[in-house]
Parts: structure tokens; sequence; C-alpha cells
């Protein structure tokens, strides 16, 4: 599919028909039979069309039967019979025989019954319109050029793609909602946007928009956005009754207020629960939802300050707030309670809120992960997350469980990710980076599955490889989190990023600055007291977590760091002092990197040449990001602690 620009990634039929040695496959061979579905239903449509390209060449007839006994947008697929109760269902299952095929099972062998983990299983586009993307690591946009919109057959593409993951809502826009995109609501461009939800639409995918809180003040020239204002409130009923008029399919919105410069209610002395309820009140009528963000925090503190806590302040906010948000307001909170680090503990809002909708946000976009030039595949720490057990309520407390809605019966509930795409030929920046965009989906959907299984799935469905291969590939994509962790900051800590940027290593880079995100490193140690006796975050925890995270000798090492400050003579449970830990992880994670570089050499000739060169270009810059990480945090440690590598390797 070279010629259309733009890769196929898991969908690449032609390709997978070339190595089952169809060369001309004929869509006429396969036949499909609609049973009690509506034949003129969109989405019904669309999955006839994929599974005429998908199975072209095998002569088979599929069934899709409608059977009102299975559960909302879950399906039944039995050889060549896909039943559903919905629309959506119906498309999923075609996307799973389809899967099963690609990966070489027969028809015979086909069996399925699956419903979704998560009613809602969202991608955040961070694109803006001028085409540039925040934290996008994979070209520019390909929703927007020049602050237009585009809808052509990429968009189609793209549309396929999320839907053969599960993926039914996509919010379009930057959540820091400025420039052009605040008209997004206005005249200018409704057309558009309903062009683009139709596309969705298709697909059984919602559109959502990112709202500028400060809306009535930039659109409708107002003098404030107090959320209880009566001018305010009829500015946004008539806003949302227009915006309806046009887009009678959108979603809801997505709103990020009163965090890093953005507007909200708190400049008019009102709370969260203000400003999200006002929203949602008012397009309630309408069938819409209001998604919060949690990410709420005092971004101008002083580092000499050692009792403010960021990763307090999602839940000083929230918590006393819970059980006030009405019924469709649904807070979306992110994993850890400071910025998708590469190792964080779980906020504690998560489980911690027991009367609100709330909903897990990821990033797989891969701002401090590695930007999608190292290799860093996330869906083990999504599982970490999901099966992290809250103690909110006996039984049925993971996170998975709270943001599926099970816990506490709330219908809105669920998943979204921070996306990865651009326009790059392979939408991921990194071929590899593929693997978090299909995973995320495969587990918002279906979230027993494990890492293993879809880091098989995904590179089956991508390459050719025979059984050795693509045990290594899997293999690689597994261990690839722990080796980034390894080269990067140790032990929950987080950061020591070059600031702004977030790529490559600069230990000092946030520590006298306003952000909140220090490693508190002296002579002595380091690491953050956030004990009783520290900032007191520990506590935000429901028992035993608490306890736990309080006392450094129960307290996860992996996290040792994050929740307290640490000499370098303290023994580790290997028998390990601290800095020896810190020396040998970073030797150690370099040299894995370096392995995993040469592992890929052995995949020449075995993924197409694009691949090929794609992903060896990228080990090549890991090798040397991870060489930096490994010198500047051995050395910056060397030097504040003054005690020698026990092995005596040379530390620059
Ligand atoms: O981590 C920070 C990012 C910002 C982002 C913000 C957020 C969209 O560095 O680029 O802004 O998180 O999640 O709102």
């Amino acid at each position: 599919m070279a010629n259309k620009g733009w890769s196929q990634l898991w969908l690449d039929y032609e390709e997978k028909q070339k190595a089952a040695g169809k060369a001309c496959a004929d869509q006429e061979t396969v036949e499909v039979k609609i049973d009690g579905f509506n034949a003129d239903c969109r989405i019904i449509k669309s999955a006839v069309k994929e599974l005429k390209r998908a199975l072209a060449g095998d002569a088979v007839k599929v069934t899709l039967a409608k059977n009102e006994k299975i559960a909302k947008e879950g399906y039944v697929v039995d050889k060549n019979v896909v039943s559903a109760s919905d629309c959506r269902g119906a498309l999923y299952g075609v996307f799973h025989l389809i899967r099963a095929r690609l990966m070489g099972q027969e028809y015979a062998d086909i069996a399925a019954d699956h419903a979704p983990s998560n009613p809602l299983r969202m991608m955040n586009h961070w694109d803006n319109m001028d085409g540039s993307i925040e934290r996008g690591y994979s070209g520019r946009s390909f929703f927007y050029v020049n602050d237009e919109i585009v809808v052509d057959e990429r968009t189609v593409d793209y549309a396929r793609f999320m839907a053969s993951i599960g993926i039914n809502g996509i919010v379009i826009n930057n959540v820091n909602v400025k420039w052009a995109a605040t008209d997004l609501i206005t005249t200018r461009f409704f057309d558009k946007v309903k062009e683009l939800s139709d596309v969705f639409e298709d697909y059984g995918i919602r559109l959502y928009l990112s709202l500028n809180f400060a809306s009535p003040i930039e659109l409708g020239g107002l003098p404030i956005c107090d959320p209880l204002d009566e001018s305010v409130i009829n500015w946004w009923k008539d806003k949302i009754k227009e915006v309806y008029d046009h887009l009678p399919n959108l979603g809801g919105f997505l709103v990020k207020a009163d965090s890093e410069g953005r507007p909200g209610p708190f400049t008019y002395g009102r709370t969260q629960a203000d400003g999200a309820n006002m929203l949602g009140d008012i397009i309630a009528p309408y069938g819409g939802i209001i998604i919060w963000r949690c990410f709420v925090y005092n971004c101008t503190q002083d580092w000499r300050d050692t009792k403010t806590d960021r990763a307090r302040a999602g839940y000083d906010y929230f918590k006393g707030l819970d059980g006030e948000y009405h019924e469709n307001v649904i807070l979306q909170i992110k994993n850890g309670p400071m910025d998708f680090q590469i190792r964080e503990p779980i906020s504690p809002l998560l489980g911690g809120l027991t009367k609100t909708n709330q909903m897990l946000e990821v990033q797989i976009a891969q701002e401090y992960t590695g930007h999608q030039i190292d290799l860093c595949y996330l869906i083990p720490m999504f599982k970490e997350i999901l099966g992290f057990k809250t103690y909110c309520k006996e039984g049925a407390d993971t996170v998975a469980d709270v943001v599926s809605g099970r816990t506490m019966g709330n219908k809105l509930a669920g998943m979204a990710a921070v996306i990865n795409t651009g326009n790059d030929f392979n939408w991921t920046g990194n071929d590899l980076a593929a693997a978090n965009l299909y995973g995320f989906g495969r587990l918002a959907y279906d979230t027993d599955l494990s890492a293993e299984e879809i880091a098989r799935e995904w590179v089956r469905l991508t390459f050719n490889l025979d059984a050795e291969l693509e045990d290594k590939l899997v293999d690689m994509l597994l261990r690839s989190r722990e080796i980034y962790e390894k080269y990067t900051s140790p032990l929950g800590i987080g950061w020591m990023v070059t600031p702004h940027d977030h790529y490559g290593p600069s230990v000092d880079g946030y520590e006298y600055s306003r952000w909140g995100t220090y490693h508190r490193a002296d002579h002595l140690g380091l690491g953050v007291d956030r004990t009783d006796k520290g900032t007191g975050y520990a506590q935000q925890y429901y028992s035993p977590n608490a306890e736990m995270y309080n006392d450094p000798n129960t307290c996860p090492e992996n996290l040792l760091l994050f929740f307290h400050h640490i000499p370098y003579t303290w023994k580790l449970k290997s028998g390990q002092s601290l800095i020896q830990y810190i020396y040998d992880s970073h030797f150690e994670g370099c040299k894995e990197a370096e392995e995993l570089a040469e592992t890929w050499k052995e995949f020449e000739g075995k993924v197409s040449e694009r691949s090929f060169a794609n992903v060896s270009e990228r080990f090549g810059r890991q090798v040397y990001n991870a060489r930096e990480w490994r010198d500047q945090v051995n050395s910056y440690f060397y030097r504040k602690s003054g005690i020698e590598d026990e092995k005596g390797r040379e530390i620059y």
C-alpha cells in the first residue's frame, strides 16, 4: 500500500494476501448475509465493505446476525457467523473475524464471545489547528493544515484503524484550546467538523471537542466566564444549541480548566464542580457529556517550599467535591498523580472518588518515555495500573473495576489515551510505537488481555515473521519499558529530563523551577518525603496502601524515591546500596538498549526495507540517548555523593 502515502498498519490486507499466496484476491468471492440488522445502517455498510476487502480470495459466506441477548457493543463469533445486538458490536465482531483470519486461523476454529470492559474507549488528540501537535512525535496533524480541517482518504483509514481496535470516541483537538481551535464551535468550522464526524460515525466513533472555558469572553465578547453568572449561562445555552443544530452527533466536550494557565472557574471563586455542572446541565438535553480533567495543580511553586506537593493536588482539589458532579459529567484522571512518568504510583483519586463518574487517562504519545525514538511498549505499565488494588470497596476494587464502572455501577466510565499519531508514513514515528496505539485500544476493550497477548497479536498482524523472530520481537517489546526505566530516572522519582522538550537527560533541569517536580538530591541522599512526616501524600490512599507506602521498608522499591528521601548508603532488598543500584541499573539499562539495537539487525530482509530502516535509525538514536542518560545520571550522583562505584567502572 506504499503508493497511498501512508501505511496500513495492522490492516494491511494486500500484504497478508500476498504472504498467503493469494496474489489476485477477488472481493466477489466473499458473500455477506445480513440477518436482522438494517442493511442501510452506515456501520453495517462499513462492516460489509471491510469484510470484502479483508477476506478477498476466501470463498466464504459471512452472516451478520442480530441477537438482542448480546451485551452492548459486544459480539459473538462462531465460525463465519458474527452476532451482536447493535451495529457497533457487529463491526467489532467483524474485525475480530478479520483479525483471526489475518493471524492464520481457519474459519472452523474461530470462536469468540466478548463484551467491552469499558463503555468509553477514547483517543485524545493534542493536535493544534496550525497542524502542529503538542507532544507529537510522528509528524504533523492529519486533521489540520494551516487552520483548516482536512477530511480525506487518510481520515477514513484512521477511522477504520480505530474501529478495528474498539475505539468509540475521539477528541479531535488539543485540550489546550487556543487561537483558531476556540472557533471549532462556530460557523467557521461546523461544516468541516460535521464531515469529519460523519466519517467517524461510519465506523461507530463519536466525535468530541476540547472546549475553551473562556469562550464566552473570546467568542461572545462577555467580560467574564463565571460559570454561575446568568449572562454566561445564557451564552452557553445559545452556543450549545447552535452547536447541536449543526453537529447532532457530537459526543460532548473535554475540558482542561484551571490548569497550566488555562482559564477556569477558580478565577471567579467557583469550584471545579460549578464549572463542569454548568456545562453538563446545558448539554444534557442533547445527550452530550462533559469530560472534565483533574490535572489541576499549582504550576508556580517555589522549589524551597517543601510542604506544597504537586502529587497531592488532584486529590486535594477534587475529593472534597465527590458526589457533587452531575450525572452526565465524568472526571478524567491521569494514571499517576504527577504526569505520565516512566514510573509513578497510581493516582489516589481513582477509587478515592466513590460517588463520581471517573475515567482513566494514559498517554501513548511518548512524552516522557522516549518520544517514539526509544522503544517503550507501554501496555505492561497500563496492565499494572489497571490491576492496582485500591481498597475502595470490598471486592471489585481494582482500577480496572473502578474505571469500567463495575465498582460503583456508573454508566459513564472508561479509558482515554493521549494518542501518538501524526502524518508520518507509519503514523507513529517509530514503526514499533504502533504497538502502543493498537494495544491501548485492545486493552480498553478487553482489560483481561495480557500485555504479551496484545504484543503477539500486533506483531503477527503487522509483520510476516517466522516463529523465532516473532518471539524475539514480542520479547523486545515486553522488556522495553524496564530497559527505558533503568537508564532514566530511578525508583519512581521521575523527571530529570531536558526542560520543556522532555527528551534526554538533565538531572537538575526541573530542580529549581516552578513546576513542582523535584528529586531533592543532596550530598547524602535523594527522593521526596511524601510520608506523614513529609507532605502527607501517602495518606491519600486507603489502608493498607497508605501504611505500605508510608514505610520505606514496605514501600515497593520501584517507588521508593517517590515516597521517601533515602540516603545513598541505604541497603535495598538485593543487598545493594542505593547509590550502587543507581550505577548498576544505568550501566545495565544502557547495555540492554544496545542489545535491542543489535537484535533488530536480525530483522533485516524479514520486514520491509522501509520498516527496517525506520526502526534501525530509531535504535541508533536510542542507544545514543541511553548512553547520555547513563553518563549524566551516574556522574551527577557520583559527584554529589562522593561514593565510588564498587565495580570500578569509569564514570564520566
Ligand atoms: O504533561 C503536560 C504536558 C503538556 C500537556 C499537559 C496536559 C496538553 O507537558 O504539554 O498539555 O500535560 O496534560 O494538559
